[in-house]
């Protein structure tokens, strides 16, 4: 059978707005975010409700379906918690040999990635960067600039989040403002 059909997700190229029914929207506010800041006091005494970052994702198929891909946007609010830029959670893949693309789409951000020996390294992101992350390796998105930082991502639909070990250990590179400018510290 011949049939031409209309495609269930649209995305804006220039903003990575994804739009279509079958689009999910997550919203991490602060009070999603204990024990990811290196300041906790700082972020608990800061308005709870302030949305920090939003997920939009399109999932075609079931989470955990082997060999499917899912596809999302990003956007980080600019702002800080103390010293520390605005960030996501970060996560390792619950299935450790998955890997996962991220490209910038507006803004200015670091990535920072973590291998499983803690040893960290760092990607500069912005309009058009392109981020092979490799299986086993932690990622963290930060916001460095006074605008959004917006990114896309293409992942494994069945690679899941491990945030457990980032809640308890954390990683070991951070990027906090110093007069002015990010630098990045050891924790
Ligand atoms: C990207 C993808 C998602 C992830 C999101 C936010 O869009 O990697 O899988 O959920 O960033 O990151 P985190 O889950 O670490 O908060
Ligand atoms: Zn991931």
């Amino acid at each position: 059978m011949n049939k031409i059909i209309e495609p269930e997700v649209n995305v804006e190229i220039e903003s990575g707005k994804l739009t279509g029914s079958k689009v999910i929207t997550v919203s991490k506010k602060l009070s999603d975010l204990a024990n990811i800041f290196r300041n906790e006091d700082t972020r608990r005494e800061m308005n709870q409700d302030q949305v920090i970052y939003r997920v939009q994702a399109y999932m075609p198929v079931d989470e955990g379906t082997e060999a499917g891909l899912f596809f999302g946007t990003t956007i980080i609010y600019p702002g800080k918690v103390g010293d520390e830029y605005f960030m996501t959670k970060g996560h390792f893949h619950a299935q450790s040999d998955r890997a996962e693309y991220y490209w910038g789409i507006e803004g200015e951000g670091m990535l920072v990635l973590m291998d499983r020996e803690r040893n960290a390294w760092v990607e500069k992101m912005y309009k058009g960067s392109l981020h092979y992350i490799h299986a086993g390796v932690a990622h963290r998105t930060v916001n460095i600039g006074e605008e959004k930082l917006i990114f896309g991502a293409c992942w494994s639909s069945d690679a899941g989040h491990n945030y457990d070990e980032i809640i308890k250990n954390g990683f070991s590179a951070r990027l906090v403002e110093l007069d002015g400018e990010p630098i990045l510290v050891s924790e």
